[in-house]
């Protein structure tokens, strides 16, 4: 079948989707988890998210996807008292009217501390400014979830979202930490995000980080919060549990 009839029997069944968690560590310690959903498709194998997305967005079926990835998130975050579970969201969700009731209430429902949720959107979702969206991040935030600006620095106006809208991290993107050491603008460039971010209370996460170099030169230049392939993959819910109790 197409892609999407496959999405959306894949969804009213349950079958072939599920959700893996990417560690991100502050110094040793593991602070939290990303939530990336997979598709384990009965004969393309396995598709990534770009793949299917998009394909979600388009057809709608990206506000089923959305929550039930929010659910599987929540749900594993009981599992997981220490640490937070960082959700993907598209800007497409956010155009539903009862976008943060419905987040409100699968935190609810499944009994998930609203503290340990993060959303992470990217400038596509702050895109047009509108009031809507600005009263959405407010109710989350105002129910405890954190907000982290996902790809910060790829979009054209980063900073004026900054200052427009109120969130609780930036991630720094991956395209940044990957030519530290070899771009000395990279450099320049991420050491001041780190100093912004800090500037206006901001915890700063850098992503994309696969060698020792490049999490030296973050740690040095202030860098909150780390994730990359050098720490970890994202890997299934009993390898977290694992993880989690082999480092304590
Ligand atoms: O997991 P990585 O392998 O391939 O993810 C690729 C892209 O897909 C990233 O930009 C990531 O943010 C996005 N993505 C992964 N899981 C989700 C999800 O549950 N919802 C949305 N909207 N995007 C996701
Ligand atoms: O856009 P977002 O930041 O949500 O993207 C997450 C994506 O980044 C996932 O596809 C994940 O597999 C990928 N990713 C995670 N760590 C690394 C890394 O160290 N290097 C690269 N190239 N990609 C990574
Ligand atoms: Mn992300
Ligand atoms: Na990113």
């Amino acid at each position: 079948g197409s892609i999407e009839e496959d999405l959306r029997s894949a969804l009213a069944t349950g079958k072939g989707l599920y959700v893996a968690y990417q560690p991100q560590v502050a110094g040793r310690r593991i602070v939290g988890v990303e939530a990336l959903i997979r598709w384990q498709h009965p004969e393309r194998g396995l598709i990534t998210p770009e793949q299917f997305i998009g394909v979600a967005e388009e057809t709608g079926l990206i506000g089923r996807l959305g929550e039930w990835v929010l659910e599987q998130a929540c749900l594993a975050s009981l599992l997981w008292p220490k640490i937070y579970v960082a959700v993907n969201l598209s800007a497409v969700q956010f155009r539903a009217a009862d976008f943060a009731d419905r987040v409100l209430a699968i935190v609810r429902e499944t009994g998930a501390v609203p503290q340990h949720i993060q959303l992470e959107i990217t400038e596509g979702v702050l895109l047009g400014e509108d009031a809507m969206v600005i009263d959405a991040l407010r109710k989350l935030r105002a129910a405890g979830l954190k907000i982290a600006l996902d790809d910060f620095g790829t979009g054209y106006s980063s900073l004026r979202y900054l200052r427009r809208f109120e969130v609780d991290k930036i991630k720094i993107d991956r395209s940044f930490v990957k030519h530290l050491g070899h771009a000395a603008d990279s450099a320049a460039i991420v050491s001041a995000v780190v100093n912004l971010g800090h500037a206006m209370g901001l915890t700063v996460t850098a992503e994309g980080v696969e060698t020792d170099d490049q999490r030296r030169f973050l740690a040095k230049a202030g860098c909150n919060e780390m994730q990359g392939f050098f720490f970890s993959q994202a890997l299934s819910e009993g390898d977290v549990a694992k993880l989690l109790k082999s480092r304590g």
